[in-house]
């Protein structure tokens, strides 16, 4: 017999927004927004530059015929979008020893030691992809350009990580607003290779499946001023984390400067802070660690509205879905 407490449940559960409950189904989660494509944007510098876009779309190809547990299929970069790798890496690189927690700085290093990472050439996302399981079960797979913020959070919860790889417009190395391979490999990869980073990177993808449109947009805004525009404090001094940060030069600069307001990261005010990204952000938020950070959005994330918890198999990689609530 069916209680009135179970008939809310099925019906609440009717409601809810189909997620993957399995890594192979991250094929599904491939909803790309279009702000900032080259083809459509006439602010964006690739606009007017009919090479550039007939290059994005030969690489985005890749994406979008890639399969789980495919091979990444490498690509074999131009002399000028070497060019452009060499000129973001090495301002990049000069800054980070000042301005970089010290988590990434260890794992550049690493890269470096390990021959993945060099100015003159840009680093293939199947061999970091590998790099990065070895050290957290992290994993890469290729995107065609920025996801919905769904589909991107879910293939967190299983560890993966997708990525861009075509690079920015040669003529505006220092900043770009829309992800490239630049990002991805400056800002992201190192961090993902840190064990706390990657359990409070996974940790918002769990609290995102099967949310509302409105939680969606709350996790996303936590995602955006922690994974990519973060500060935290570090033998105190304040650094920057967030990858948007660390592949871009000027803004890593200012953020870390006088000048933006830089406020305490605490989930329930940030989740509601309104985020530009086609400029500098008008805040920042701290946080004391990682692993307060961690500790606090497990918080946030327990009073979100969900008939049912979810959790990680690591051993087969799916989501158990648990109806105790
Ligand atoms: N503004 C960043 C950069 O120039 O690398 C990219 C941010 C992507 C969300
Ligand atoms: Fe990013």
């Amino acid at each position: 017999h069916v209680t009135l407490h179970d008939e809310k449940i099925k019906k609440d559960k009717k409601e809810v927004p189909w997620f993957p409950k399995k890594i192979s189904e991250l094929d599904k989660c491939t909803h790309l927004m279009t702000q900032y494509e080259p083809d459509l944007d006439s602010e964006h510098p690739g606009f007017s530059d009919k090479n550039y876009r007939e290059r994005r779309k030969e690489i985005t190809e890749i994406a979008f015929n890639y399969k789980h547990g495919q091979v990444i299929p490498r690509v074999e970069y131009t002399k000028e979008e070497t060019k452009t790798w060499r000129v973001v890496y090495r301002s990049l690189k000069e800054t980070y020893p000042t301005h970089a927690c010290s988590q990434h700085n260890r794992v550049f290093r690493l890269l470096e030691e390990r021959g993945l990472y060099s100015e003159n050439k840009i680093p293939q996302l199947e061999d970091v992809s590998n790099f990065i399981k070895q050290q957290t079960g992290f994993q890469l797979r290729p995107v065609a350009g920025l996801l919905s913020a769904r589909d991107f959070l879910a293939s967190l919860a299983f560890r993966v990580f997708q990525c861009t790889q075509y690079i920015r417009h040669s003529s505006s190395p220092m900043h770009t607003p829309e992800p490239d391979c630049c990002h991805e490999l400056l800002g992201h990869v190192p961090i993902l290779a840190d064990p706390n980073f990657a359990q409070f990177s996974q940790q918002i993808g769990l609290a995102s499946l099967g949310v509302s449109d409105d939680d969606i947009t709350k996790l996303a805004t936590l995602y955006w001023f922690s994974v990519e525009f973060g500060l935290c404090k570090q033998d105190g001094e304040i650094k920057a984390y967030g990858a948007g940060l660390l592949s871009a030069y000027g803004e890593l600069l200012y953020a870390l400067s006088d000048e933006p307001e830089q406020r305490p990261f605490n989930p329930d005010t940030t989740a509601l802070q309104e985020y530009r990204d086609d400029c500098y952000q008008p805040v920042y938020f701290v946080a004391e660690s990682f692993e307060d950070a961690k500790h606090k959005l497990r918080e946030y994330a327990a009073k979100l509205d969900r008939p049912f918890e979810v959790r990680y198999n690591p051993f087969n990689q799916t989501i158990d879905v648990l109806d105790n609530k």
